[in-house]
């Protein structure tokens, strides 16, 4: 272990040994500042990684170099952003924050055309663009763009690196910041350091983990689980060239980076920085749960690769300290929770939230959602959830199995129940979801289609069934107000804002025919936006619908930086949860996930202790004697006058 003052000390022979780039008075005077004030810490982490290597001074020198060098690339708009977001740190936590996440060709086009896109994300109140991996990658297969072959080219098919920088600074003008991937657990066969891997360079062979021997590869895999298990069976692949197993967590092109060498730490944390440089403010950790392996583990989730992202954080906060960074653990919940935090990321996803609303609307009842969601929903203050309903990948059923147990639900048979139940197996299911990646050995399997799909809309549409179009509506209404209400930042996923069906088209790509993920992944024409914008149909209800929600929620400072508390219902088809802002600011929110009628008393609203108390959805008044009704799919926003 190194203390603290001993990473102090650190510092200063680092300091006292490298010539640092050249930087202004006062950026020197920054940075020094920063150094002293975060590298004692990372010294220690580092340590903590890489104490054990002789050379570990050396990796020190190099790294202060690398963020020296990146600090002095910073544009002056980014450090002026990075001066406001110091002030403000928690910016995140507003009401006003709307997130979307697209995919550039998809949503767009292009780079260029994509910045004739901010009017209508300004429209819906978006103000946080997530970019799908957009950098070189393979030409075939690239697994949506994240196996990437160099972090500091764009693909051709989108652009290049100055169109990416002038819709970054278009958009953080008009507003809103833009997210861009980190995927930094793999990268592509093509990457330079793999080529050099494969002609045969040790050092670049370091930076992956390659074996000689299939006994050791089968030991590992012994204990991993297999991700891609329809791609391959366990989680390595041969690479006859150099007669060599090389260690592919996803895709067979998707090579896994050896963090266990300090070299690929300060050669990440360059690419990174590079990243923070374009003028994004957000990065999302890709597959993060897999960065840290160890023999006789499951290589997912390890304390170190905890200390490794704690790392790559210090290393934004010293040179990019406006950037955050956005937890992708799609994880156990507990595990989840433990990537939340000012030092790791500021920012997570929140698939616990997401899946059981998926499972709430399928049996109609709320208490998995209800009881997960008071263990797990509250973080720190510091940080914010993502919520989301649909993304660009997969549905996985993460709940805890204990919570479940304790309420009689068994999970394995559950989760069993979700997938008939979401590929439309299930009889009487609205869903028409397609299945991903099942797994021969165990039966698991995970779903993927589009909003509308997975909520009846698109079977209701195709038997042109009415009252099923009108529910499935309320069923869409329901989880986007949820998402808006609950607290954390809400992230649309594309098309889904437009109430977009599945898209097969896929099945007719080589390179994409055995991913189903890609039937969530639409096309969107301008038509579809139009119809939805001005048309009459269900699309328009959908857009209309979201449209009025968001408007209230950015109007309503209670949606931001106010506390969650999930509430007992007492009602097994009833959800609800109050927002408890430090001003005594407060909101009530009670979802039906049924398609009947149902009541509850109206004393439920003691907690607003109000006399008045009004509907924001509908500004109608309760009544609060007697019982409140909640029509089918039905929703309340209650908040005191
Ligand atoms: C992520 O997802 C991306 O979101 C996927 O689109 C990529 O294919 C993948 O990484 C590889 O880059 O397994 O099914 O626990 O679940 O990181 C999706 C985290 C995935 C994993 C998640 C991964």
């Amino acid at each position: 272990m190194l203390t603290f003052a001993q990473g102090h000390k650190a510092l200063h022979q680092v300091l006292n040994t490298i010539e640092l780039p050249k930087l202004s008075k006062k950026d020197e005077a920054i940075f020094l500042k920063r150094l002293e004030q975060h590298f004692p810490k990372l010294a220690q982490n580092l340590y903590e990684l890489y104490g054990d290597h002789y050379d570990f001074f050396l990796h020190l020198q190099q790294l202060v170099f690398t963020l020296a060098s990146n600090f002095s690339n910073r544009k002056l708009a980014l450090k002026k952003r990075d001066n406001e977001r110091l002030a403000d740190p928690t910016w995140y936590r507003s009401e006003q924050m709307l997130g979307m996440a697209v995919y550039v060709d998809l949503f767009a086009g292009d780079l260029k055309k994509l910045k004739t896109k901010i009017p209508y994300l300004q429209q819906l109140g978006v103000n946080y663009l997530h970019l799908m991996p957009l950098y070189l990658c393979p030409e075939g297969d690239s697994d949506g763009g994240y196996a990437v072959s160099d972090y500091r080219k764009v693909d051709p098919r989108l652009g290049n690196e100055k169109d990416l920088i002038a819709l970054a600074n278009a958009l953080r003008e008009a507003g809103i910041s833009l997210v861009l991937d980190f995927v930094f657990n793999h990268t592509s066969n093509e990457h330079q350091w793999a080529t050099a891997a494969i002609a045969g360079d040790p050092q670049m062979q370091d930076f992956y983990y390659f074996f000689e021997n299939q006994h050791e590869v089968e030991e590992y895999n012994q204990t991993c689980r297999e991700i891609f298990p329809s791609v391959r069976r366990g989680s390595f692949t041969y690479i006859p060239k150099v007669k060599k197993w090389v260690w592919t967590t996803f895709n067979n092109f998707q090579w896994d980076l050896n963090y266990s060498n300090p070299a690929v730490f300060t050669a990440i944390t360059d690419e990174m920085l590079f990243l923070a440089n374009i003028g994004c403010e957000g990065l999302r950790l890709d597959a993060l749960a897999f960065v840290w392996k160890e023999k006789w583990t499951s290589c997912e989730n390890l304390p170190k690769a905890h200390t490794l992202i704690e790392c790559f954080s210090t290393c934004l906060k010293i040179v990019a300290p406006s950037v955050v960074f956005k937890s992708e653990a799609i994880v156990h919940p507990d595990e989840v929770a433990k990537y939340i935090g000012k030092e790791q990321c500021q920012l997570s996803y929140n698939p616990l939230q997401m899946a059981l609303l998926w499972e709430s609307l399928a049996t109609r009842e709320t208490k998995l959602l209800s009881a997960s969601l008071k263990k797990s929903f509250e973080i720190s203050q510091d940080c914010t959830w993502v919520n989301y309903i649909r993304c660009h990948d997969d549905i996985g059923w993460t709940f805890d199995d204990d919570v479940a147990q304790n309420l009689g639900i068994d999970g394995q048979d559950h989760r069993r129940f979700l997938n008939q139940f979401y590929t439309g197996r299930f009889e009487g299911s609205f869903a028409q979801g397609v299945p991903f990646q099942e797994n021969p050995s165990t039966g698991d399997c995970r779903v993927c289609g589009s909003l509308a799909a997975l909520s009846g809309l698109e079977s209701a549409v195709e038997s042109n069934n009415k009252i099923e179009m009108g529910l499935a509506l309320k069923r869409i209404r329901l989880l986007n107000s949820i998402n808006l209400s609950i607290g954390g930042i809400p992230l649309i996923y594309q098309g889904d804002e437009l109430g977009m069906f599945n898209d097969h088209s896929y099945l007719e790509d080589p390179y994409k025919k055995d991913d189903s993920r890609w039937v969530n992944r639409p096309q969107i024409t301008d038509s579809d936006i139009a119809e939805a914008q001005s048309g009459s149909g269900v699309q328009a209800q959908v857009y209309q619908d979201l449209k009025q929600m968001v408007s209230i929620r950015q109007a309503n400072p209670v949606f931001g930086q106010a506390r969650t508390q999930i509430l007992d219902t007492y009602r097994s088809n009833l959800f609800a949860y109050a927002r408890i802002a430090n001003n005594g600011d407060k909101l009530l929110a009670i979802c039906n996930f049924s398609e009947h009628q149902r009541r509850i008393p109206a004393s439920i609203c003691d907690i607003l202790a109000a006399e008045k108390v009004v509907d924001l959805l509908t500004e109608k008044q309760i009544n609060q004697y007697g019982d409140i009704e909640l029509k089918g799919y039905d929703v309340l926003w209650l908040k005191t006058e």
